[in-house]
């Protein structure tokens, strides 16, 4: 039978369960990577599970988010994640070697392959050819401990790309706004995007990985292009030639839905604040004044991206209304550039450079001035994600903002009088592999140190049969986990202690909300109410970790984002959906609900009632869980689970 890419590639790492559409599978994993702001707990977890090596035959620690060091804490995670990675037997990247996404691609990626990621932004390596998906951090600690992983699986829509790019003003993060605008952050649920067609050799491994980077602001599982001679071309010029294999759709391969975009019709376009679904032409917003101008991040770091900045700015001044900075992706990216000499055409024109880390798209400096407006190359422009309550953030192409620095507004590029010489993609990159240090075979003098900010991991109680909470909080449609667990300078440093980070559950929404759900621990807990695509963006497993641990008991949505509504489910919290989304109206903030029978209800067809004491009326919610999450529920987490 003809296959896609996906298909042959899960077939090829299936543990158990058919390939069939919302069936829950098993794979083997290939590859499995931590950062640091999400890793702390996961090696945490890992070690809580109690292996003494990783299981996978390739792992790295990566060291790219808490990277200001303004006291003791984020020094001390990163020393606690060499020594664990060490003991372990995970291969570990120095702080200043760079995201780890665009490092992943460069050194580990590789064809047919499957990697897990504790980052939503894992799916980069789909440029590769390799099915690269974001878990929360106790799957991928499960995972290194040796358990296949499990998901439901998803439908696989071919995105048929055809004609050519009108470089260089129109670049790969232009075609994923374009499909963003077309589909929506939530036009990805359950699914994974396999891009075939004459446009596919059109596009370098590069600009292929910044689509599939990007797919997961579609809500998209994952995103993967097929493994031809560009990306053996890509290999060899990163001296990997031998982990390429071909790797294509079979000609007659099925798809749950075909979508057309012809790369010849795409314009720049820009994402306007505060989602990144939320796309227009740059044209149309031409005259838009801008104060600030971000480049870099883990969609637009690579040398390509740069040199084509660098190009534009080269003998010219970024205007004078604007702050410009500039975070390359990894260090060979920032050597190669520095070598050439384009580091100096960047410095010369007035940019800020900061170090090869995610920096300010995840608010570790590099904020906006009040009410500022920042246009930045990055992927996320969620309400107060760079540190800015009441900036404005757009999203878009790296040689958009390039231009929009120099011109200190929004302008077309292709209109703006500049000219940039062209070149071609590299056929030797830079290597520099120092900042990688390989595992050990004997780890046995190896000592984990942990510092003061280390907490131990939480662990909920089992399900209980009756479920009686208060609605701390009610919400609309898209709530993101920055909205649920913030991130930024203040709050990052504390991923690694629990009891701390939950003071800031909720906190940009209703500073009061820790506060209010401590009070009602004896009480019952509290539940929260959300609308479509609950708990869309990151994948850090805090923004279900922490409210566990301030007693929130469920969570009733519309719809839920994948990887949040897995990392519920690893932490024992109950993701209910409305059986009929109407219901929605059926409960406000204060109501106390009550649900009877919540363990037959689990064990049987997953209808719960709920009870609205307040208000003296009643609805139905559903759970759809598979029986091995209904154990992790029933036991109250994966934790516990994996240690039964
Ligand atoms: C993000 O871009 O939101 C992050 C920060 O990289 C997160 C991970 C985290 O919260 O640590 C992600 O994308 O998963
Ligand atoms: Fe880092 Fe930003 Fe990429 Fe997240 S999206 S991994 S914060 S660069």
């Amino acid at each position: 039978m003809a296959k896609n890419i996906v298909e042959k590639i899960f077939e090829a790492h299936k543990a158990y369960g058919e390939l069939k559409t919302g069936n829950p599978v098993g794979l083997t994993v290939d590859q499995a990577y931590t950062q640091d702001a999400t890793g702390t707990m996961t090696w945490l977890q890992f070690e809580a599970i109690g292996v003494d090596r990783v299981k996978v035959p390739l792992a790295v620690s990566y060291i790219d988010h808490n990277m200001l060091q303004t006291d003791y804490m984020n020094p001390d995670d990163h020393k606690f994640l060499q020594t664990v990675a060490a003991k372990y037997g995970a291969h570990f990247s120095r702080p200043g070697n760079g995201i780890c996404h665009q490092v992943h691609l460069e050194q580990f990626a590789a064809p047919g392959k499957i990697a897990l990621g504790t980052d939503s932004h894992t799916p980069t390596g789909g440029g590769m050819g390799m099915i690269a998906i974001g878990v929360g951090g106790l799957d991928a600690a499960t995972v290194m401990a040796g358990a296949p992983f499990e998901l439901t699986m998803p439908k696989v829509v071919k995105i048929n790309l055809t004609g050519k790019l009108n470089r260089p003003w129109v670049t790969a993060m232009d075609v994923i706004l374009e499909i963003l605008r077309r589909l929506t952050v939530k036009g990805g649920v359950g699914k994974i995007f396999e891009y075939g067609g004459t446009g596919v050799k059109d596009l370098n491994v590069p600009e292929r990985a910044a689509i599939t980077n990007m797919g997961a602001e579609l809500g998209a599982t994952t995103s993967i292009f097929p493994s031809d001679g560009r990306t053996k071309f890509y290999l060899k010029a990163v001296g990997r030639e031998t982990d390429w294999i071909d790797l294509k759709a079979d000609d007659d391969a099925e798809y749950a839905e075909v979508i057309d975009i012809d790369l010849s019709a795409i314009e720049p376009m820009i994402a306007q604040p505060h989602s990144p679904d939320n796309v227009v032409t740059v044209k149309s917003l031409k005259g838009t004044k801008v104060d600030q101008i971000c480049i870099g991040s883990c969609t637009n770091s690579s040398y390509q991206s740069l040199k084509t900045v660098a190009l534009i700015l080269k003998g010219k001044t970024v205007s004078e209304g604007v702050n410009l900075l500039i975070n390359p992706g990894s260090k060979q990216v920032y050597e190669m550039i520095s070598r050439e000499g384009l580091i100096a055409d960047m410095i010369s024109s007035g940019a800020r450079m900061l170090e090869a880390s995610c920096g300010p798209c995840i608010g570790m400096g590099g904020a906006p001035g009040s009410g500022q407006i920042s246009v930045r190359s990055y992927n996320r422009n969620f309400p107060g994600r760079s540190g800015t309550k009441d900036a404005f953030v757009y999203l878009a192409s790296p040689v958009s903002c390039a231009v929009f620095s120099i011109k200190g507004e929004i302008v077309d590029p292709r209109e703006s009088g500049i000219k940039v010489a062209t070149f071609e993609e590299p056929s030797k990159y830079l290597i520099n592999r120092s900042s990688i240090i390989p595992p050990l075979k004997d780890t046995s003098d190896v000592k984990v140190i942990k510092g003061p900010n280390i907490k131990d991991v939480p662990v909920k109680e089992p399900l209980k049969n009756r479920l009686e909470a208060e609605v701390l909080l009610k919400l609309g449609d898209n709530i993101t986990t920055d909205d649920i667990m913030p991130a930024g300078s203040k709050v990052l440093p504390f991923r690694s202690n629990i009891p701390k980070i939950s003071e800031f559950v909720f906190g940009g929404i209703d500073v009061t909300f820790s506060k209010r759900a401590n009070e009602l621990k004896d009480k019952g807990g509290c539940v929260v109410i959300g609308g479509e695509n609950y708990g869309q963006g990151s994948s850090r497993e805090h923004a279900a970790m922490a409210p566990m641990f301030l007693g929130l008991q469920a969570v009733f949505a519309k719809s839920f984002a994948r990887i949040h509504r897995a990392n519920l489910i690893n932490f024992g919290i109950l993701p209910l959906q409305f059986k009929n989304p109407s219901d929605y109206e059926k409960a406000g903030q204060g109501d106390r609900l009550i649900i009877n029978d919540v363990i037959n209800s689990l064990n049987g067809a997953q209808v719960y009632k709920i009870e609205n004491i307040t208000k003296g009326s009643s609805f139905e919610a559903v759970s759809d869980l598979n029986d091995r999450q209904r154990e992790i529920i029933l036991k109250g987490g994966l934790l516990p689970y994996t240690k039964k």
